[in-house]
């Protein structure tokens, strides 16, 4: 079971760590939301624990309560960005093999777009 503990070569633990910059949205005790560097969508947050745990599964086993956070905090960015009323996706790759590159627990919240319908 992962342990939260940073992992050095982390991209994401270099954000929250402030060792890399990014536009950062929101920010709470245990969570943080930055924009995507590749945006698929008018609105691309990502909302990551701070604590490293290498996938959104693996982070609900190991802390289930900032598993919660990140869910509630991804709503809360859909409000703050005002697509809350139109709708977003929320997506956590899972995987490389489902093209998940950042090793580091995450969900995309995805939004401000009429094209977003996915096929799920
Ligand atoms: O999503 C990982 C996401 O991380 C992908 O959409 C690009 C994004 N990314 C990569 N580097 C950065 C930086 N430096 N800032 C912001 N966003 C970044 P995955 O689900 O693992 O494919």
């Amino acid at each position: 079971m992962s342990d939260g503990t940073p992992v050095p070569d982390c991209l994401f633990c270099k954000i929250i760590a402030r060792e890399i910059p990014a536009e950062v949205v929101r920010e709470t005790e245990t969570t943080l939301a930055f924009r995507d560097i590749h945006p698929q969508a008018p609105t691309h947050v990502l909302v990551v624990p701070k604590a490293h745990h290498p996938n959104a599964a693996a982070l609900a086993v190991a802390a289930p309560d900032q598993a919660a956070a990140i869910l509630a905090e991804a709503g809360e960015v859909a409000a703050q960005e005002k697509i809350a009323e139109s709708g977003y996706r929320l997506i956590f790759n899972t995987g490389a093999g489902a093209g998940q590159t950042v090793f580091h627990a995450h969900v995309h919240v995805l939004g401000g777009d009429g094209s977003l319908h996915g096929t799920l």
